[in-house]
């Protein structure tokens, strides 16, 4: 008897075959929370220090030189810092081996960073799915809960919160188990604000219902780093033409007003 077989993991869809020995940071808990709640958080995936050095470069960036799309007073997101030269101190901190090694885990299958990657200051973000919207709608053509040519929705986003969330309710708000519901209904029995602790990052599928702050309340910047992967597949395609587009065209609004 394998060791998957001995605890039991064997019958979810998504982990079928994971090599346990080169997925020990991700245990087959969080896999099977992801699989069936649709979110799961991992702990102490950064230390302060380094959490504390993300902040910096990120309000020296963008409240400093103003390197943002200016949402409201106090608010602004920057889409593709990834590409953005004035964001490269920050590649070294996130780990990105780290989180690969655990994003491998998760699909089991050829996947890869999507362009879709931004980092939110201060935003109040309402219940949503994260799918295109607008004029960047159309081109997710294929149905996000449809199945084609044995290929399926597999796009998971990796949120950074670079503040303690432990006491708050500030974080970020989902509810469990949407990310296979095809509407948005609001539970309160399957609420769940995510306490996080600094430090701890949360990877969700990106279909479920979630949204963040609905107010700014917090005491300092409330900024949050995200990530999307995606396995190599038409859905991932389709939501990365679309994003591409849209992040390029808001980051031209900004060059226009640095
Ligand atoms: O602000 C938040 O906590 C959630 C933001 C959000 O909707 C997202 O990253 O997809
Ligand atoms: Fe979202």
């Amino acid at each position: 008897m394998n060791r998957t077989e001995i605890i039991g993991y064997e019958n979810t869809e998504m982990n079928k075959n994971i090599n346990i020995e080169d997925s020990l940071e991700f245990s087959l808990e969080n896999a099977q929370n992801l699989n069936e709640k649709g979110y799961v958080i991992i702990k102490n995936f950064y230390t302060v220090a380094d959490i504390i050095k993300m902040r910096k470069i990120i309000l020296n960036n963008m409240k400093l030189k103003k390197n943002m799309l200016i949402l409201g007073d106090n608010s602004g997101s920057k889409p593709d810092f990834l590409r953005d030269p004035s964001f490269k101190s920050l590649i070294p901190l996130l780990k990105l081996n780290d989180i690969h090694n655990i994003m491998k885990t998760i699909f089991n299958a050829p996947f890869h960073l999507c362009f879709h990657n931004d980092i939110g200051l201060n935003r109040i973000v309402n219940w949503h799915k994260d799918t295109l919207n607008n004029q960047y709608k159309h081109y997710q053509k294929t149905n996000i809960w449809s199945q084609l040519n044995g290929e399926k929705h597999e796009i998971y986003k990796f949120l950074i919160y670079l503040q303690d969330h432990s006491f708050d309710n500030n974080g970020l708000c989902l509810i469990e188990g949407s990310h296979l519901e095809h509407t948005i209904k609001i539970d309160n029995n399957k609420l769940k604000y995510i306490h996080n602790k600094i430090g701890d990052i949360v990877i969700f599928d990106q279909r479920i219902t979630h949204r963040g702050q609905q107010s700014n309340v917090g005491r300092i910047d409330r900024i949050l780093v995200s990530l999307g992967f995606g396995k190599n597949n038409i859905f991932t395609k389709e939501f990365e033409t679309g994003t591409i587009k849209r992040q390029n065209d808001q980051n031209k609004m900004i060059k226009s007003f640095l």
